[in-house]
């Protein structure tokens, strides 16, 4: 058998690339336990990183997790390797809802699997930017607190915070001057640019992964963040018991939706195990068991009733669908493009 002799060839090692607090205590031990595969399990906090270590490849991952956008560009280059989908039965979990939604960015969903979703916002420390904004009421667009200077510079006195990563601060401030956030018109980028170096004196903190600490201790009053991150920020805050309470903002003005894929690397070592941890976290006890977790929206219909009923009925975490359609989906964008982005949010940070 073609497919029990590749298995018993390959060893039982598994090497993991993921998003930094993005899974649960027990995901990695029990994987482990049942298979008798050791898994190396490395993180990383934004696509740039990720994509530079697959295009310049034998990264020796052989499970990594682009967010879609990303993984289309992955995909065109050839650095993702096509599923097998009978090694995937629990496929059938999976909401054919999302699945038809990452078929746009992956045809025939043949080379990635959602692992979770959320999107791209603003959290705040409630009590903490109310009193910076002084007599000011709150503006009504989340937005405002981090792009309009009137608000920025305001909350500035607490600690702003935004995601150091280009791909996702350009569309957000794309979407708040009204452009598409995936705009291919370089000319766009040049006035999100300028909306940026308007604000830029209000940013205290860049960081994709430390502000969740931030926020929780009390370090940083808005953050340009993630909703999951956020809310693990608000649980950080009420486990310490420590005062702050933070709230994730759902934006009643477009906002960026956020799919990151389960995908296997052209050149991974070990593609069998891939495929068994693809399957597994797929079984509805463990997709729920992330969400219980970190507060992000998985995939998976199936794993609804071990959803914690809190979380499951949060709507920052599993968004309305009037909130959802509000959302920019993913979208790829060219190099050229890219180029532009980079730029300009390198002018952004650098203060140039
Ligand atoms: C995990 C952040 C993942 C969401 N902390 C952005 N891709």
């Amino acid at each position: 058998m073609v497919t029990g002799l590749a298995q018993a060839q390959e060893e039982k090692v598994l090497n993991i690339y993921n998003w930094s607090d993005y899974i649960a205590e027990d995901t990695v031990k029990n994987f482990e336990k049942e298979t008798g595969i050791k898994v190396r399990y490395d993180v990383f906090d934004n696509n740039e990183i990720l994509n530079s270590k697959l295009v310049a490849g034998k990264s020796g991952y052989d499970i990594v997790v682009p967010t879609a956008q990303w993984a289309r560009l992955q995909i065109e280059g050839k650095l993702l390797r096509k599923l097998d989908k009978s090694k995937l039965p629990n496929l059938k979990n999976l909401d054919p809802a999302i699945q038809a939604k990452l078929a746009s960015i992956d045809p025939n969903n043949e080379y990635l699997v959602d692992w979770l979703w959320g999107y791209t916002t603003v959290g705040i420390n409630v009590n903490k930017v109310k009193a910076a904004l002084g007599g000011m009421p709150m503006p009504a667009n989340a937005w405002d607190l981090v792009f309009d200077p009137k608000y920025a510079s305001k909350v500035k006195s607490c600690g702003v915070s935004f995601l150091d990563s280009p791909s996702e601060v350009l569309p957000a401030a794309l979407m708040y001057l009204g452009k598409p956030a995936y705009s291919k018109n370089a000319a766009d980028y040049a006035e999100a640019g300028k909306l940026l170096q308007t604000i830029r004196p209000n940013v205290t903190l860049f960081s994709s992964s430390g502000y969740i600490n931030d926020m929780a201790n009390g370090a940083v009053c808005v953050a340009l963040g993630w909703s999951g991150d956020i809310n693990i920020a608000r649980q950080r805050a009420l486990d310490a018991k420590n005062g702050n309470v933070i709230e994730v903002l759902v934006p009643k003005t477009p906002a960026a939706l956020v799919f990151d894929t389960m995908a296997i690397p052209a050149d991974a070592p070990h593609p069998n195990n891939a495929h068994l941890w693809i399957n597994y976290i797929m079984r509805p006890e463990v997709h729920a068991s992330l969400t219980n977790k970190v507060f992000y929206a998985n995939p998976n219909t199936a794993s609804m009733k071990f959803v914690r009923k809190d979380i499951a009925g949060n709507k920052t975490v599993f968004l309305s669908d009037a909130d959802k359609q509000r959302m920019a989906a993913p979208e790829s964008v060219p190099a050229d493009i890219r180029r532009v982005i980079t730029r300009t949010y390198t002018k952004f940070k650098t203060g140039r």
